[in-house]
């Protein structure tokens, strides 16, 4: 292999070794895709990133790794490599073995993160951090040559090489005669090593598209499909809750495929049933372990939770309302004989992720479940298929461990979960809000009748009124929809008759009592979500004409 590449010019360099960090990616993750239970490098850098930084990152008001989020460092981790690519590209003109050591600094880096991930097999991480490393310094060597002989150089060669009628010799190698128009032999080199990027860079996108295809068609969708849910003798009611139909207010169950997604999972965990185990552990008196088939042939209840992140702002859509089926958390921890100082329940997920609540929580005859449905469907893998915790009034931070693998109980200060070591409160129960979905933000609202709608709720309590207030006009009671059960929201709907003019709109809820009556006005005093839950009231400024 060459020492030295003379005479490429700046700016083909710098090509090179970007489009040969896209190679060098589009490898990895191909390569890492024939093990699609293991992360891809790139997920996997992500990942330990996301563990590094999701503390300092919340003090950027940064959501609780929301989908945006992920997408955002993912781009982050690609762009950020190409440039390194870049600069590795054009430390390698000066020295070949500057290019070498930073492409095997790429591979190092990707394997460290790998061997760290705890999907990860170690083979497969060798295998794609080494590939990876390898065609990224053959398609930089490949590039670099291509581009070296540009300019001067081919003139040179092609002073030596006549005749050039039929063919262009170019650092030894026969290149094809330039046609007509295009005599000049530098618009030749050139065009092949334009040729030579363009056909690496598709090799790049492609192999990395197939790898993610690869992945795609992993063996938990058809598990999941598989799996039947157990039919209840005794359905809930939410089927019969008669709800409003208002154009642009969120409907009372959120169909699954809208429902909001938060996790720190760069890559959804994919579970294979057949060795998935539900494990009760620590301060019990009978730890035992399920499979997924026991699990579905216990006692199972079907409840309508709404589920909220402590990350969702005032008047935000990180909240979704769903019908769980599951095994009540209850009879677990009777089975198990929890022993009287296990003071906090640690639900535990397959990817490490953990939440901690208080034992009392989940005996105070609040809804509490291990849930293996979602509205009549078994749960979908980015909610946590095969098996979640679901508890209602609490945020999902400290609560709804999604691809659950372990109940353990222990002392309230023994254990932290994933959130409360990166400056979010220990305790997590949600505060009662409410949302304005109609009208619009932004919207201009025609004069005359017009319905102001929404959202509200307060779990595991529920909701006893909710008030709109136009401006400075007295508060208006609205209407209220049913509730399957105090653990939901409910929507209320305002009539409204819309005048000319800007005006501001605004909503508050009550909650009910613990005892069921009138109980708390939700607080105007502004709050942002961390370190415990946003408060303060909704508006929205609308446009009549
Ligand atoms: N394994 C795992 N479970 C998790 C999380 C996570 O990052 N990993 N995030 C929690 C948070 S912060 C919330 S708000 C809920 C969101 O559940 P959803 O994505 O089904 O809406 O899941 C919780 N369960
Ligand atoms: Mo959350």
């Amino acid at each position: 292999m060459t020492t030295r590449t003379t005479h490429v010019p700046r700016f083909a360099a710098l090509a090179s070794g970007a489009v040969s960090a896209g190679v060098a990616l589009g490898a990895a993750e191909l390569v890492s895709a024939t093990d699609s239970s293991g992360p891809s490098l790139v997920s996997a850098i992500g990942t330990e990133f996301v563990d590094r930084f999701a503390a300092p990152l919340k003090d950027l008001a940064v959501r609780l790794f929301g989908t945006n989020d992920k997408a955002a460092l993912v781009v982050g981790i690609v762009v950020t490599s190409i440039l390194l690519g870049a600069v590795f590209g054009l430390l390698a003109t000066r020295r070949f073995v500057y290019g070498v050591a930073g492409f095997a600094g790429f591979g190092l880096v990707g394997l460290w993160a790998y061997q760290r991930n705890p999907f990860g097999a170690a083979s497969t991480g060798v295998a794609a951090a080494a590939i990876a490393a390898l065609v990224g310094v053959a398609s930089l060597w490949v590039l670099l040559r291509l581009a070296g002989h540009d300019g001067d150089v081919v003139a040179r060669d092609v002073r030596a090489t006549t005749p050039v009628s039929d063919g262009v010799s170019v650092g030894g190698r026969i290149m094809a005669a330039p046609t007509a128009g295009s005599m000049d032999p530098r618009w030749t080199a050139r065009r092949t090593f334009l040729g030579g990027t363009a056909l690496l860079g598709v090799a790049a996108v492609s192999s990395a598209a197939l790898g993610r295809r690869l992945r795609a068609s992993g063996t938990t969708e058809a598990a999941r499909e598989a799996t039947q849910i157990p039919r209840l003798a005794a359905m809930s009611n939410t089927a019969t809750v008669g709800g409003f139909d208002v154009p642009g207010l969120a409907p009372y169950v959120t169909p699954n495929d809208e429902f909001y997604r938060i996790d720190t999972a760069l890559m959804v965990p994919q579970v294979d049933t057949e060795t998935w185990r539900l494990k009760v552990s620590g301060m019990v008196d009978n730890p035992f372990e399920l499979t997924f088939d026991e699990l579905l042939a216990m006692d199972a209840v079907e409840e309508t939770v709404t589920l909220q992140c402590v990350s969702n702002e005032v008047g935000g859509n990180l909240v979704d309302n769903a019908v769980w089926q599951g095994v009540p958390l209850a009879a677990l921890l009777e089975r198990a004989g929890v022993q009287a100082d296990a003071t906090q329940i640690v639900g535990r997920s397959v990817d490490r992720w953990t939440a901690g609540f208080p034992t009392d929580v989940a005996l105070d005859g609040r809804m509490a479940m291990v849930a293996y449905a979602m509205n009549g469907e078994p749960l979908p893998t980015e909610h946590g298929f095969p098996a979640r915790l679901v508890v209602a009034g609490l945020y999902g931070y400290v609560s709804a461990t999604k691809w659950l693998s372990e109940i353990e109980l222990t002392t309230w200060d023994a254990f932290d979960g994933y959130w409360i070591s990166r400056g979010w409160s220990k305790e997590g129960p949600i505060k009662t809000a409410s949302r304005i979905d109609v009208p619009r933000a932004g919207a201009s609202v025609a004069a005359g009748p017009a319905a102001i709608a929404g959202v509200a709720w307060s779990p595991p309590n529920g909701i006893s009124a909710v008030e709109v207030q136009v401006d400075d006009d007295p508060w208006l009671e609205c209407r209220l929809g049913d509730a399957a059960n105090d653990n939901t929201w409910v929507q209320w709907v305002a009539d409204w008759n819309a005048t000319p003019g800007d005006h501001v709109i605004r909503v508050r809820a009550t909650a009910k009592s613990d005892d069921g009556r009138t109980g708390v006005v939700q607080t105007e005093d502004v709050a942002a979500p961390a370190p415990d839950g946003a408060t303060g009231w909704h508006s929205r400024r609308v446009t009549v004409n």
